[in-house]
């Protein structure tokens, strides 16, 4: 049986979702415009204005954001309302050492919530569950997220966090939890836990998952839903629009649909910035219609994917494919998104260290590994183990604070990493999602 949240919204018809897109499109252009001297001045650049702006159709006109608009605007030149406001903050890496912070207003998270509660209900989630969550709690959007959507649709909410898997079967085990929010790598690492401890399946009660924060495929999903004994449904999201609940899986499991009462989405070819044809393959750019602190107009996640028409399960909101890639070197390492520009913005400022250095991801029992390989200036490498495990753990600390997850770090002696004649290969991913 399909379950919906807000059925009335999601089942509208294609004209009142355009009405609602064009109606508040047209308020947001305007409330950015008065309240972000930022966004202004790139819309004065380009010569528009808000009497510009009549509806989804002159959306073209306006000048896209990206990671390096965040950046620049740090921390508060993309804020659209007080601070006093704004009753959150969630934040991400940036491209470079710097992070993306992002706000929300108290109706912000209620829509927040509304989009979360949307995609557990559209996995089959109902009041009678019990959701254990186990995506990171704190800056990262997917803990709180998908906390507060549990609580808003009224199922009971185990708030795990990551880590501690024992602890996180003992619960399952003995609460009976029913539901999982986490990433697929971690889902998969957890079947096979589970399998180990020996605890019999029809011990356990759990019979949906709710994926997300870092790409998977196909075969993940047969893999978890055969390991599990469950059904795996798909959620999209990043934290500069709002978090996880962007988009989300019905039953039909064949896409995600878009909250497209809140967000509106457009496919470009990255390179010329047109938009692709229907259908077509592209950079996924969004626009937020009715955010209050921190709205963003014409976003480039990106992130590549298709988009396609309503499906069999009533739902009108359009459904995009899965994420095939990224139109940049942003890498998903046990759902941190990672540049490889952090680490170098890490390795030239020890003065220990030559600027060559390369990442290598793999993934071992299913969870993600990186190692940090860095070439020690000539001056300091050393044949003395003491003073290199202290090198070590400056880079691993720094490293660890930058990225804010852990690295394997490799200390190569000078000019061991392969130069390059062209573009240096900084990064070797290991992982082949199969
Ligand atoms: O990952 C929000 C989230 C949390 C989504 C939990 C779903 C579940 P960020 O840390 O800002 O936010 O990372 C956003 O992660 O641009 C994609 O590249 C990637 N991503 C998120 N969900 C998916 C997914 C959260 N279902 C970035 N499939 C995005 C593929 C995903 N990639």
């Amino acid at each position: 049986m399909e379950r919906y949240y807000q059925k009335e919204i999601e089942c509208a018809s294609q004209e009142q979702i355009k009405a609602w897109q064009d109606e508040r499109l047209v308020r947001q252009v305007r409330h950015v415009w008065d309240k972000v001297p930022y966004y202004r001045a790139k819309m004065e650049e380009k010569g528009v204005t808000p009497e510009d702006i009549h509806g989804r159709d002159d959306l073209y006109k306006l000048p896209f954001l990206s990671k390096a608009d965040l950046r620049d605007a740090y921390p508060f030149g993309l804020l659209a309302e007080p601070l006093e406001k704004c009753v959150r903050i969630h934040s991400t890496s940036g491209t470079t050492g710097k992070r993306v912070v992002a706000f929300y207003t108290k109706e912000d998270i209620d829509l927040w919530n509304d989009c979360c509660a949307r995609a557990l209900a559209a996995a089959g989630a109902g009041p009678e569950d019990v959701c254990q969550v186990a995506y990171g709690y704190g800056l990262f959007t997917g803990g709180l997220g998908l906390h507060y959507g549990v609580e808003h649709l009224g199922a009971t909410v185990i708030p795990m966090s990551t880590g501690n898997t024992a602890k996180h079967i003992q619960l399952m085990h003995d609460c009976g939890s029913t539901a999982l929010a986490c990433t697929p790598s971690y889902a998969l690492y957890l079947a096979e836990q589970i399998i180990k401890s020996g605890i019999p399946r029809s011990e356990f009660r759990l019979r949906t998952c709710i994926l997300g924060g870092e790409p998977w495929t196909e075969n993940m999903r047969r893999e978890i839903e055969a390991k599990l004994g469950v059904d795996a449904y798909n959620i999209y999201g990043l934290s500069e629009i709002m978090g996880p609940g962007v988009s989300y899986e019905c039953r039909c499991k064949s896409g995600s649909h878009i909250v497209e009462d809140h967000f509106y989405p457009e496919i470009i070819d990255s390179n010329t910035l047109e938009p692709q044809p229907a259908g077509g393959q592209g950079e996924l750019v969004l626009t937020t219609l009715t955010k209050e602190g921190m709205p963003l107009l014409r976003y480039r996640t990106k992130d590549l994917c298709s988009l396609t028409d309503p499906c069999a399960c009533g739902r009108t909101n359009v459904r995009m494919s899965r994420i095939v890639g990224r139109s940049d070197d942003m890498l998903i390492i046990r759902g941190v998104n990672v540049f490889p520009s952090q680490v170098e913005s890490v390795v030239l400022e020890l003065p220990e260290f030559e600027p060559h250095y390369q990442l290598v991801v793999d993934r071992v029992n299913n969870l993600d590994t990186l190692q940090v390989q860095v070439e020690v200036r000539e001056a300091f490498y050393s044949d003395e183990i003491s003073q290199m495990m202290a090198l070590k753990k400056r880079i691993a600390d720094r490293l660890h604070s930058v990225l804010g997850i852990g690295a394997d770090i490799r200390l190569m002696e000078p000019h061991s990493i392969e130069r390059s004649e062209g573009k240096s290969k900084r990064v070797i991913d290991k992982r082949v999602l199969k």
